[in-house]
């Protein structure tokens, strides 16, 4: 059961039907009006605790600017995290308080308000951390995850405005020439498709996708009737917005969810399983990681500190053990204990590449005779930096075990973006999330429209 299932979906996100949090679903939230959601919050809330550092808790101007907040058309996370924040320096009581004000303003049951906080503060005792400024990021995630806000347009521009830092080598490079070919007067002729040509090989597509994406685009060209240089960013910018296919939610039969984590070493697979776990488990899931990747003793320690750090239960053997044999018994462990999510970790040892995909071959075939329907997601992983690599892996390990979606981690560093355009033409593959830092927070779904744009700038 996920935290605040009740509240979730009260902000209309991009529709154009502002939607009233207390009001928007009869079913859903409480009936009451606004004012009447507020009182009864009001009275119900313990007894405001001993303010931090004389910042003044719950005091009725402090409730109304919250109530206004939240009561608004859209879903503001910044302001109301200013408001849950303002004048406190350390978590204490007062920030419990002002919590659970905002959970009960909206509707929220009062056992998940309590289990949010109580996860909270473990979190924060076990990372030794009391100070606000050092809780802040940590705060908005879980909030956000909780309330499920992330397609929320605030958020949306967050996690955009990382993506573009992260690709704004890729982009520089492009945007100046593709500015350059647009900006001139004529037709498309032969030299235009040479020039563009070269600017996608520059921006790391790969010859292969750059021949299929050009043909894409004199089709599309076509059907827009664009026939001169200077309106071809509309044909570009169209064909780039459907380019990657979206991911497709697995049908899970009986719990629990297996998902396989494939990729080469050092891509970054098990910091995101790591990060995925996080997330899963902030949505209210709980969650096994099984470390799969017997090869080195190291890798079973890192990925057993993950899975303490997030909270998610392990399964693992000894080093050397096989693989299939760890698949296996993680599931039994999982259907047993009722997990709902089982994230399997898998060597990467690429110079022994016909054993490894004979390896991932035997995991399968046992998963699925163990649990029917498993492994419900093969997850390649990849790492944003490596330019064509990408390319090859996704071709290995898509021919030798079937992927069926990708992650595209390092967005934060010098990204070469260009290839992931090549492999969604290659192997229309869709890329479920991104990842833009080491911290578990950085994890973040994948917009295929906002990495056009931050690829191609506006
Ligand atoms: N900057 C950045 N570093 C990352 C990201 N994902 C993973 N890393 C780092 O990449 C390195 C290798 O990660 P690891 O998960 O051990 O890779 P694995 O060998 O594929 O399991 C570690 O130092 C991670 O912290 C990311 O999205 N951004
Ligand atoms: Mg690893």
């Amino acid at each position: 059961m996920g935290f605040f299932s009740k509240i979730k979906k009260l902000w209309g996100g991009e529709s154009e039907t502002a939607q009233q949090p207390a009001a928007s679903a009869p079913s859903e939230a409480p009936a009451e009006t606004s004012a009447a959601v507020v009182d009864a919050a009001a009275a119900d809330a313990p007894a405001p605790a001993p303010a931090g550092q004389g910042a003044p808790v719950l005091d009725e101007a402090w409730k109304s600017a919250l109530a206004a907040s939240l009561h608004g058309s859209r879903a503001r996370i910044s302001e109301w995290l200013g408001l849950l924040l303002k004048d406190l320096h350390t978590a204490d009581d007062a920030l419990w308080a002002r919590l659970r004000f905002l959970f009960e303003t909206l509707g929220a049951p009062a056992s998940e308000a309590d289990a949010f906080i109580s996860e909270f503060t473990a979190w924060a005792q076990a990372m030794n951390l009391a100070k606000i400024d050092d809780l802040r990021s940590e705060l908005r995630y879980r909030l956000i995850l909780s309330l499920d806000l992330e397609q929320e347009e605030e958020e949306r521009k967050n996690v955009f405005q990382k993506l573009t830092h992260g690709l704004a080598k890729t982009r520089e490079r492009l945007s100046v020439g593709l500015g350059a070919l647009f900006g001139r007067k004529g037709e498309l002729d032969d030299a235009f498709w040479d020039e563009l040509e070269e600017l996608f090989i520059m921006a790391d597509v790969g010859a292969e996708a750059t021949r299929k994406l050009l043909d894409n685009l004199r089709s599309r060209a076509r059907s827009m009737g664009v026939t001169e240089a200077a309106r071809f960013r509309e044909v570009l910018s169209a064909e780039l917005d459907v380019l990657f296919p979206l991911p497709k939610k697995p049908k899970v039969a009986a719990p629990p969810e297996v998902v396989m984590m494939i990729g080469v070493n050092g891509v970054g697979k098990t910091t995101t399983i790591a990060k995925l776990a996080y997330r899963a488990r902030l949505q209210g899931r709980k969650v096994l990681i099984a470390a799969g990747d017997t090869f080195r003793a190291a890798a079973i320690g890192q990925l057993e500190v993950w899975a303490g750090r997030v909270g998610a239960g392990m399964f693992s053997k000894s080093e050397g053990a096989d693989p299939a044999a760890v698949a296996f018994e993680a599931v039994d462990k999982a259907m047993k204990e009722g997990y709902d999510l089982v994230l399997l970790d898998t060597a990467g040892r690429l110079h022994t590449k016909v054993n490894l995909m004979e390896e991932l071959r035997k995991i399968k075939r046992v998963l699925e005779k163990k649990h029917p329907g498993a492994p419900h997601k093969s997850v390649l992983v990849i790492d944003a930096t490596t330019g064509q690599n990408a390319l090859s892996q996704t071709k290995l390990f898509h021919e030798a075990v079937g992927v069926d979606e990708i992650v595209l981690t390092k967005l934060d560093g010098t990204a070469k973006g260009g290839v992931m355009v090549g492999v969604a033409i290659s192997h229309r593959l869709p890329i479920s999330f991104v990842g833009l830092g080491e911290k578990m927070e950085d994890l973040r779904p994948f917009v295929g429209e906002d990495f056009a744009k931050a690829l191609l700038g506006q």
